[in-house]
């Protein structure tokens, strides 16, 4: 797992959103109230749960998830309840009890992958485009480059939104580059791992397998130097692995600039 950051729905499993967009008709409804949008940022990008999901066993694993939906997402998900709109509260409500559920199984996969689920937070990021003024930006996922992406852009809330059109499962890591670093992001990912880690953070992480599917990395970008980068390895279809080469050194990294 390469991203630092996750959102409430998806903790890197990279289960895909089916995005409808929900048309919005009257003009009066254009603005939401800040603190909804402050609330649905937070949880959007709340830390992730502190654990290591390659070494943990599973009961780790159980009790990690537990622990991170009863400390971390309830508090997050109750604010957002308070705020909430009442165009949203519906879809609010089934995240809160998703948060719940999470907090008495741990079972992440379970809970998250309910249609329900995925409808309601889909809903909730569809209303959240069209009302907290956040920067969208549509960048197509091809095998290997990211069509799209812009080179430069406006500090503040900015959702990646992430569409497949290649063979291959593809991810999208927003990483920005530590203040102070001079090398290009190509030659920070030409280095181990943890030594480009100590010059780069990633910020956002969205995923989305072969077919056409969806996803979004949500983030607050400051200024500064940036990139969008496919870790995959060559030939990752579905549930299986590929043994090829990273996608980025096939041309699926994009570096920007945010001011
Ligand atoms: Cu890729």
């Amino acid at each position: 797992m390469k991203q630092g950051t996750t959102r409430w729905a998806v903790l890197g499993l990279a289960i895909s959103v089916s995005a409808t967009a929900a048309a919005c008709g009257e003009d009066r409804a254009a603005a939401a109230p800040n603190a909804y949008c402050d609330a649905s940022l937070a949880i959007e990008t709340a830390p992730e749960p502190d654990i290591d999901f390659e070494a943990a066993s599973p009961e780790e694993q159980v009790a990690a998830a537990r622990t991170w939906a009863a400390d971390t997402l309830a508090p997050l998900a109750a604010t957002l309840r308070k705020e909430a709109p009442k165009a949203v509260t519906d879809e609010v409500d089934v995240g809160v009890a998703a948060v719940e559920e999470l907090a008495a199984t741990g079972d992440f996969e379970t809970v998250f992958a309910r249609p329900e689920v995925q409808q309601a937070l889909t809903d909730l990021h569809t209303y959240d485009l069209e009302h907290c003024g956040w920067t969208r930006v549509d960048v197509t996922a091809k095998d290997f480059t990211f069509e799209g992406a812009p080179s430069t852009l406006q500090a503040g809330v900015t959702s990646f939104e992430l569409r497949n059109a290649g063979q291959e499962n593809h991810e999208l890591v927003v990483l920005r580059r530590n203040d102070g670093v001079t090398e290009s992001f190509t030659e920070l990912f030409a280095l181990p791992e943890e030594e480009a880690m100590q010059k780069a953070e990633p910020v956002a992480f969205a995923g989305a397998n072969a077919g056409e599917e969806l996803d979004y990395a949500l983030a607050d970008l400051a200024p500064g130097t940036y990139a969008l980068a496919c870790f995959l390895p060559q030939g990752s279809i579905g549930d299986h692995d590929g043994e090829g080469p990273p996608h980025f050194t096939l041309g699926m990294v994009h570096e920007f600039t945010v001011r």
